[in-house]
């Protein structure tokens, strides 16, 4: 099974600044880790990442395509700020209508309020918090778990 995993906005960044909130892993760090945990599953992941809402937002699109024909089983999603903002990736992601798995490295319920508010849980198949990049690997394997549910 494959699986696509996304991050969002400043994410590229991780393992240069905030250490106390996000750990020093980076972006390669993580990718890595996802590779590695869908492999120990017999599944592939494809990682990217991107700056920009739009990109995001075809990314998702194009998954939602893939996962009709039957070539990908969801998208695990880590939106970073879009998460808390964007109405646009809250659309994408129902119009698109493959499993989405939330992910957030740290526990944003306990930061700040404006990061309370998801526009993706409410169309996420799952959702992860607070469990650091350990978080990539809870998300695969609940993400290929539910697949695996549905394909019998
Ligand atoms: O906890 C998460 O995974 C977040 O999605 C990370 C986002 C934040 O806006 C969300 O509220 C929660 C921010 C990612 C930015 O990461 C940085 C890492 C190092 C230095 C600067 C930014």
């Amino acid at each position: 099974m494959n699986i696509l995993v996304l991050n969002g906005p400043n994410l590229n960044l991780l393992g240069t600044r905030e250490p106390a909130v996000y750990g020093h892993a980076t972006l390669a760090d993580v990718e890595a880790l996802c590779h590695s945990a869908a492999a120990e599953r017999g599944a592939e992941v494809e990682c990217r990442q991107s700056n920009h809402e739009g990109v995001l937002i075809d990314w998702v699109h194009a998954a939602g395509a893939a996962h009709r024909a039957g070539l990908l089983a969801g998208i695990v999603f880590n939106a970073g700020a879009y998460t808390h903002t964007s109405v646009a990736l809250h659309d994408a992601i129902k119009g698109s209508g493959l499993p989405v798995i939330e992910v957030h490295i740290s526990n944003v319920h306990a930061r700040e309020a404006f990061r309370h508010h998801s526009w993706l849980s409410p169309v996420a198949a799952g959702i992860v918090v607070g469990f650091g990049i350990d978080g990539y690997v809870l998300a695969i394997d609940g993400l290929l778990r539910k697949a695996r549910a549905a394909a019998g």
